[in-house]
């Protein structure tokens, strides 16, 4: 982990094991990401060496019981409501293999930046069980039920170019432009307001699941407060006097 001005990275580091993700690594996350340093404004989480993750670490799974098996899942949904309802919007930077509980992690952040090199997967059903990092939960919402069943029941793999095509990922850039990419996006994320950033963050998924009624209502609110920031009155300012960016620039 290290922090570039307002930008915090996260390295997965356990290369050898093509980042699978043990106990030690899921609290590790859900410990960055419960305590963000103060002036950090957006994370980026990555993978170190050839792979974002190979999902769950499949040798810590044998001599788990159902209640210790309940308790890991709930340990792994902890972890990555941090990434996803934690302080600052976070992107995943994705390159070889993002599957199974990698998907997960990818899956709970809020922009996904691919490399050309990712490829997504569930093995889960081939392995003979089920996700439980809050994948039938985010998954479903990214690409549909039926795409992930087609992954589940199938194994189909997803290439970075087709995973853009079905909205599992925003971006695809070359090998090795990864960074460049998360870094130019996490600057303009940063470059927001605060504000702006906690409706997008934590107010925006809770309305799409709400009712038309609560919604809208809920929208009107988070708006009121948003345009009543200092920050935003000086914003508009500066685009009433010419002194801010267009749309696009
Ligand atoms: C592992 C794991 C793992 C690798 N748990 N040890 N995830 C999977 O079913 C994916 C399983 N992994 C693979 O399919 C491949 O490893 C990869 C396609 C990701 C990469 O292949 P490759 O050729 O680069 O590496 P490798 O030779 O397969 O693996 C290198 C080492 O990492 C090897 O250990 P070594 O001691 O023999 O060197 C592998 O055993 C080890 N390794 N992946 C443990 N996953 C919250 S629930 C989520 C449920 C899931 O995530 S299920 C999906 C699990």
């Amino acid at each position: 982990m290290h922090q570039e001005e307002d930008i915090l990275w996260v390295g997965i580091h356990r290369p050898a094991k093509r980042n699978a993700i043990n106990d030690a690594l899921i609290q590790g996350l859900e410990e960055t990401f419960s305590q963000i340093p103060d002036g950090v404004k957006c994370a980026i989480i990555y993978g170190i060496g050839e792979h974002f993750s190979a999902g769950l670490d499949l040798s810590e799974l044998s001599d788990r019981d159902a209640v210790a098996g309940l308790h890991h899942s709930r340990m792994w949904h902890k972890a990555l409501d941090r990434i996803q309802f934690g302080t600052v919007p976070v992107i995943a930077l994705l390159h070889g293999a993002v599957v199974g509980g990698g998907l997960e992690i990818a899956s709970a952040c809020h922009i996904r930046v691919a490399e050309k090199s990712a490829f997504f997967a569930l093995p889960e059903g081939q392995r003979g069980i089920f996700v439980g990092g809050g994948a039938s939960v985010r998954l479903p919402k990214l690409i549909g039920v039926s795409r992930m069943s087609d992954m589940m029941l199938t194994g189909r793999v997803f290439r970075a170019e087709e995973a853009e095509n079905i909205g599992l990922v925003n971006y695809v850039v070359e090998e090795s432009q990864g960074k460049v990419k998360a870094l130019e996006l996490a600057k303009r994320i940063a470059s927001n307001a605060g504000m702006t950033n906690y409706a997008i963050t934590q107010v925006l998924p809770r309305i799409a699941e709400s009712s038309q009624e609560q919604g809208l209502i809920t929208e009107s609110l988070i708006a009121a407060i948003a345009q009543d920031a200092g920050e935003a009155k000086q914003r508009l300012q500066d685009f009433l006097q010419g002194r801010a960016k267009k749309v696009g620039e």
